[in-house]
């Protein structure tokens, strides 16, 4: 690995406000999050932002519901989110809103560059409207007959069950999901923005290296075999979101603010952070890299309208985008508008937080594949590798060197070869951690830990006669038996915060990346308290309804 130190800025997906964070936005900002913290081992600078996606359709409907103002949902959300995340130890330098000053500033800099440089037309359309609740329907908000495979049930904009996409006036006996009544077609003006302009620069920008997995490629790609068309950026009034000057009644739509939300988080985050500097990082020549952590759901956003809209305001892209799967329980997507959700602050009632992280790393990689979350599996899975392999390593040698050396280690390990053994192996573990290939760390991390309890039970330090000529055998084998966990749990630090904190207090010794080459030794260690508690089903299972 080389030494040269990078400049990185991290995004996740913007959660939007009018919901609760549940374990499937979890998935997403646990994988950056060990990203994050591993390269901040590594001695990188990196910044980690995400925020509330505050506007919209759904958000204002929500707050109407609670018999509050979206105002106030939006603040409330945001609130709760953080705490959501925290609990979680999602260490994002900056949890902003999209409902910030900054963004409507940055929103008004781009709308108006957009305008001047001529990529945006004005439209006039005919769209579905509930005449009923006087509002224009997003996709989202009609359901109706796919006129392709005539499934019922469907969403205005996709098929779930034959993957059309298509217009939401094409729709067989459209209905509107606020109402329930039937939909009227209704004359209105939008603004477009002329992302078939940008449609050479982006086929080459796909092709260059910032999609490295080849299924998202070949999903962008058919966007283009159908030829790009003009996005909308514009809303009719009722709506939440920011207006746009001069057309009175339309908003900006939120898709058009959110990843806008990317620049203004980061924006906010150089207010607090003096040594950071905007355009250093924003402008079109910058040195940092920059990463967008999104699912497979949201493409198309950031593979074409974001890095058109970047182009066209002569901004920077994105270095990559990393591109994860759904997460699915017996089979099942679980999506928001599916149900079925588990929220992270039921789940953080059951489980620590490490648990989760640490499962999610046993399944991720830099695939799109869904990621299967079985709940006996999961259970299984803590209590096998966490406490049966990783702690009872630490515990079995630790209980000898505090009761027979006062704590300390020898000055010696009692096989070097070994030891070099998984000091090598440092440089595969790097190799998975960059590349996101988290399920490799945890399946060669416990391959290790094999070997190492192996190699203590063929030792069996139990039957070591303390006499005076073996005494300082029984420190050594014990003292190599801490230092093949402490390795593992250097390892193991981005993946689980918390075991990582306690074992350092345990250790009194910082796990650190250039310390795994320098075994610990004549070093006196605190006296071992359980790293980590078995965990059961039981409270999960009382407090979640699996039935529904
Ligand atoms: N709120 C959106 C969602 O799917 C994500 C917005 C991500 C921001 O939950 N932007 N871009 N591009
Ligand atoms: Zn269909």
């Amino acid at each position: 690995m080389s030494s040269v130190l990078r400049k990185i800025l991290v995004t996740c997906a913007l959660p939007y406000s009018n919901g609760s964070i549940h374990i499937g936005h979890m998935l997403e900002h646990i994988q950056a999050d060990i990203w994050v913290r591993y390269h901040r081992m590594r001695g990188h600078e990196v910044w980690f932002v995400s925020s509330d996606d505050a506007h919209g359709t759904a958000i204002m409907l929500k707050s109407e519901d609670l018999g509050i103002s979206s105002n106030q949902l939006i603040k409330n959300m945001r609130k709760e989110h953080q705490i959501d995340f925290l609990n979680f130890n999602i260490s994002h330098d900056n949890y902003y809103s999209t409902h910030s000053l900054e963004n409507l500033y940055l929103l008004r800099k781009v709308f108006r560059s957009l305008n001047e440089k001529g990529f945006i037309k004005e439209k006039n359309i005919s769209q579905l409207y509930d005449d009923v609740k006087k509002i224009f329907l997003p996709d989202r908000f009609i359901k109706g007959i796919c006129p392709i495979c005539k499934s019922k049930n469907q969403y205005g904009d996709n098929c779930e069950i034959c993957s059309a996409t298509y217009e939401a006036t094409d729709l067989i006996d459209p209905i509107s999901v606020i109402s329930g009544k039937k939909p009227i077609l209704k004359n209105t003006k939008h603004l477009y923005f002329d992302l078939p302009y940008f449609s050479k620069m982006l086929q080459n920008w796909i092709h260059s290296g910032v999609l490295e997995n080849n299924s998202v490629i070949k999903k962008t790609e058919e966007w283009f075999k159908s030829g790009l068309k003009a996005w909308c950026i514009s809303r009719d009034a009722p709506y939440f979101g920011f207006k746009i000057p001069k057309y009175p009644k339309k908003y900006f739509y939120v898709w058009l603010d959110a990843p806008i939300g990317y620049i203004s988080t980061f924006k906010n985050l150089c207010f607090k952070k003096k040594e950071l500097n905007f355009n250093e990082l924003w402008n079109e020549k910058s040195n940092y890299e920059l990463y967008h952590f999104i699912g497979k759901d949201i493409i198309y956003f950031h593979t074409l309208f974001w890095p058109a809209i970047l182009e066209a305001i002569s901004f920077r892209k994105p270095s990559r985008i990393f591109v994860h799967g759904y997460l699915t329980m017996n089979g099942l997507k679980l999506s928001k508008s599916r149900g079925a959700l588990i929220k992270a602050r039921d789940w953080i009632k059951c489980f620590d937080s490490d648990s989760l992280r640490y499962y999610y790393a046993s399944k991720l990689s830099n695939k799109i594949h869904d990621i299967e979350i079985n709940l006996e599996d999961f259970v299984h899975k803590i209590n096998n590798d966490i406490v049966n392999k990783l702690v009872n390593l630490a515990s079995r040698n630790a209980s000898f060197i505090n009761k027979y050396f006062d704590g300390y280690l020898s000055s010696a390990l009692s096989d070097i070869k070994l030891y070099k053994y998984f000091v090598d192996f440092s440089s595969n573990i790097e190799n998975f951690l960059e590349n996101r290939e988290f399920s490799c760390v945890v399946r060669e991390s416990m391959r290790l830990l094999d070997i190492a309890n192996q190699y203590i039970n063929e030792k069996e330090p139990w039957n070591i006669e303390r006499t005076e000529k073996n005494i300082l055998e029984l420190q050594k084998i014990c003292t190599m038996g801490i230092n093949l966990f402490r390795i593992v749990m250097i390892f193991l630090k981005p993946i689980m915060p918390d075991l990582a904190i306690k074992t350092e207090s345990f250790l009194i010794s910082k796990l650190t990346w250039n310390s795994i080459k320098k075994p610990l030794l004549s070093h006196q260690i605190n006296k071992f308290l359980p790293l980590y508690t078995r965990i059961s089903l039981k409270k999960i299972l009382e407090l979640i309804d699996f039935s529904r």
